[in-house]
């Protein structure tokens, strides 16, 4: 199988924990974001990433990736096999794939307007450092007024991270007692407020001013920390190498 995806996309994280999830081996395809999404346009009439090759099939979509993924590999399960169960888990991945990852999106890009370290970190590790520095010194009002648009989005995204602790204070996953795809879709998106060890040296820890760094989320990372470990997500090849344009955060 191979992953075509961004580095640090969301989305892409989601993938790399269903296929870690599931124990199966595939390559990485880093998409340069552009040109690469024309050749992705022609292979699946669609731009975005992820897109998961399994044999002669491509699948476009983290959700519809699930969904293969499921039925082709039904062992260890991330759908409960009870019907009501397997709604909560569908709508809670709806739900981070939507809400929470619009608001984790521009909890980041705030985030990256006003830490130079992390703008430049988030360039892939190919791009010069001339060019890194001069990115990371562009001062953050300077890049689209980002900013101003938070407030409301920070208040429903610290809403959603305090909903989510609570359920994890009771419980050792979002649904049943076993990791599920809700979890999976939960975690992916806390990758951008909180960059796991997979993200690389630079990233790992780093994340969005006011959240990575708030004792009072620590929690939910180290559950999403402890997820990943029990998921068996590692570092892929990608994480060594990278194109030289920077990649869109999502
Ligand atoms: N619903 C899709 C969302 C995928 C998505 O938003 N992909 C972003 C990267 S995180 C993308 O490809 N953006 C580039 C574009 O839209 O041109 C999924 O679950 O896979």
């Amino acid at each position: 199988m191979e992953l075509f995806q961004f580095r640090h996309s969301a989305f892409c994280e989601k993938v790399h924990l269903l296929l870690a999830a599931k124990g199966l081996s595939y390559s990485v395809n880093d998409v340069t974001p552009g040109v690469g999404q024309i050749e992705l346009f022609q292979l699946t009439g669609q731009r975005q990433v992820p897109v998961l090759r399994d044999g002669e099939q491509l699948i476009a979509d983290s959700s519809a990736i699930a969904m293969h993924l499921e039925s082709k590999h039904p062992e260890p399960a991330l759908l409960p096999s009870d019907a009501a169960q397997r709604a909560e888990v569908l709508l809670l991945e709806d739900w981070a794939d939507t809400a929470l990852a619009s608001s984790a999106r521009m909890a980041l890009l705030q985030g990256a307007a006003e830490d130079p370290v992390l703008r430049g970190a988030l360039l892939p590790d190919a791009t010069p450092s001339l060019l890194r520095n001069l990115i990371g010194a562009v001062p953050g009002d300077l890049l689209g007024g980002v900013g101003q648009l938070l407030p409301m989005g920070r208040d429903s995204l610290i809403f959603a991270l305090e909903q989510l602790l609570t359920l994890l204070e009771q419980r050792p996953y979002l649904v049943g007692e076993r990791p599920t795809v809700a979890d999976v879709a939960v975690a992916a998106q806390l990758y951008l407020l909180r960059f796991p060890s997979v993200a690389g040296p630079q990233l790992a820890s780093r994340g969005v001013a006011g959240v990575a760094d708030q004792p009072r989320f620590e929690p939910l990372f180290q559950w999403r920390d402890e997820l990943y470990r029990t998921l068996g997500r590692r570092p892929d090849g990608s994480e060594a190498s990278a194109s030289v344009e920077a990649m869109p955060v999502g």
